[in-house]
């Protein structure tokens, strides 16, 4: 958004003796005020030792989905190779894979999950 401001001293046209073809007027840009932050996917990745119950259970508890939901999405990762389990802003993007990626390995199984940008 632009914003115009008027010389505080002389306006255009009065008799300021420097004026000279400046105006005194200044332009500023300004940020909208709300700007919408950049999304991240949180990808979930297949593999070929982990339980099909405790990928649901880490969707369940990390993604607070239902067992109906976590099982369709946990299926869609078995066969394809990976699916989107969410889509957060950055940090919390990164929180949640860490914190699936961490839960995962002390439970001694391989699953592992990714942040990607979105478009
Ligand atoms: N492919 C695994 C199996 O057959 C199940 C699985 C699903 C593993 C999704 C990881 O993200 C995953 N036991």
């Amino acid at each position: 958004m632009l914003i115009q401001a008027a010389s505080p001293i002389f306006a255009q046209g009065d008799d300021d003796p420097e004026e000279e073809g400046r105006t005194g007027a200044v332009t500023l840009e300004e940020k909208p005020a709300l700007k919408r932050p950049q999304m991240f996917k949180v990808l979930l990745l297949n593999d070929d030792y982990t339980p099909m119950e405790f990928v649901v259970h880490v969707l369940e508890r990390f993604f607070r989905m239902d067992y109906e939901k976590a099982w369709q999405i946990m299926m869609a990762v078995h066969t394809t190779g990976s699916a989107v389990v969410g889509i957060f802003p950055r940090d919390i993007a990164e929180t949640k894979s860490e914190q699936v990626n961490q839960y995962a390995q002390e439970n001694n199984h391989p699953l592992k999950s990714t942040v990607e940008m979105t478009d």
